[in-house]
């Protein structure tokens, strides 16, 4: 059976870039019985691997939860869960941990973007891909969703199920299958800088638009949006970035195409277009926004949503754990 997982941090809200390139794609598989249940997971472990504040950390699990279930990820189909609450993410990421060289992961380049802004490099930032291949190992995932940033730890992700596989001799993990939409939603741009891919942990909250902003705050945010001294608009995203990613921004929104989204905009010049921009934004988050305030005032359904997703993913990997075990010899002969 092919089984899809993929994970987001608990470390800030929902945005636009995290919404199209994985969380609205998420959905469609949410929908799709020809696979076994999606299995997606905050990864609080993850959040970790930089300083958090332990009540920020807690309150941001539940909000990323009812952002979540307010983006159409309903709990009742797929598997929901705080990565914490499964113990065996560790356990399998300490001997996968003692499978991977420090070569390989000192390539990666999201390891290289951190570290560089960082004095004291903890060492939980250097093996977050380690991590991020036990999450999906742990459930023999073959398909990952993912946005383009994170491409390269699904690759290594790939090695690692190869390499364990070789090591023992085994086919025990499958082959994972990385899964990146190809129109442009798999890298939305900062607002503020066009040059770079729209973040969670970017400092300047005007750099993006999270899922639950007020319709006044979206609108300030395009207004404020980088363009260029062109004032036509249309879509060129090698030499404007700013202005296509606002055309990307719509057409996802408004459910048309880029080539739609510009026609409409004919007779407008960038400043105005910002504005329709803005509209067909808050037109398609307004739901999300409503149901996600719903549910932030009900945490104790939160909470168990919470629990009863770990307690399925539990079942799933401890299966995985003890067969892993068993292989590497930690365990007494069966
Ligand atoms: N700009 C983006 N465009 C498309 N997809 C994106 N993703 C993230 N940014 C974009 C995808 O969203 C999923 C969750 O990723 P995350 O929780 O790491 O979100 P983030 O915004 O990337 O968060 P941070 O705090 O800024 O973390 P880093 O710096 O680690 O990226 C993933 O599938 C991701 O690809």
């Amino acid at each position: 059976v092919r089984r899809i997982f993929s994970g987001i941090q608990p470390t800030g809200l929902v945005h636009l870039g995290n919404y199209f390139g994985a969380v609205k794609q998420w959905k469609t598989f949410i929908d799709d019985d020809s696979r076994a249940k999606p299995i997606f997971s905050i990864v609080d472990l993850h959040a970790i691997t930089l300083p958090q504040n332990p009540a920020e950390l807690r309150n941001g699990v539940e909000s990323m939860a009812a952002s979540l279930i307010a983006c159409g990820i309903d709990p009742a189909k797929c598997i929901l869960f705080r990565q914490s609450d499964v113990g065996e993410h560790t356990s399998l990421s300490w001997v996968l941990g003692c499978l991977a060289t420090l070569p390989r992961l000192s390539q990666l380049p999201q390891f290289k973007e951190k570290s560089e802004k960082i004095r004291d490099v903890p060492l939980g930032l250097y093996v977050y891909p380690v991590l991020q291949s036990a999450d999906i190992l742990l459930y023999k995932a073959t398909d990952v969703p993912v946005g383009e940033d994170n491409l390269q730890n699904v690759y290594f992700a790939q090695h690692m199920a190869r390499v364990f596989n070789h090591r023992f001799g085994t086919e025990f993990f499958p082959r994972i299958k990385s899964i990146v939409l190809e129109d442009g939603s798999a890298r939305i741009r900062s607002l503020r800088n066009p040059e770079k891919k729209m973040s969670k942990s970017d400092p300047d909250p005007k750099s993006r638009i999270s899922i639950i902003d007020s319709e006044d705050e979206v609108v300030e945010k395009c207004r404020k949006a980088v363009t260029d001294f062109t004032s036509e608009v249309y879509y060129d995203l090698e030499k404007r970035p700013g202005v296509s990613n606002l055309i990307l921004l719509h057409s996802l929104s408004a459910g048309i195409t880029v080539d739609e989204a510009v026609q409409s905009a004919q007779g407008l010049d960038t400043g105005k277009y910002k504005l329709h921009v803005a509209e067909a934004v808050n037109e398609h988050l307004k739901p999300i926004r409503e149901t996600y305030s719903a549910l932030m005032n009900d945490r104790h359904h939160l909470r168990e949503v919470l629990s009863e997703g770990a307690q399925n993913a539990r079942s799933l990997a401890s299966e995985t754990w003890q067969a892993v075990r068993s292989i590497a010899g930690l365990s007494q002969m069966a």
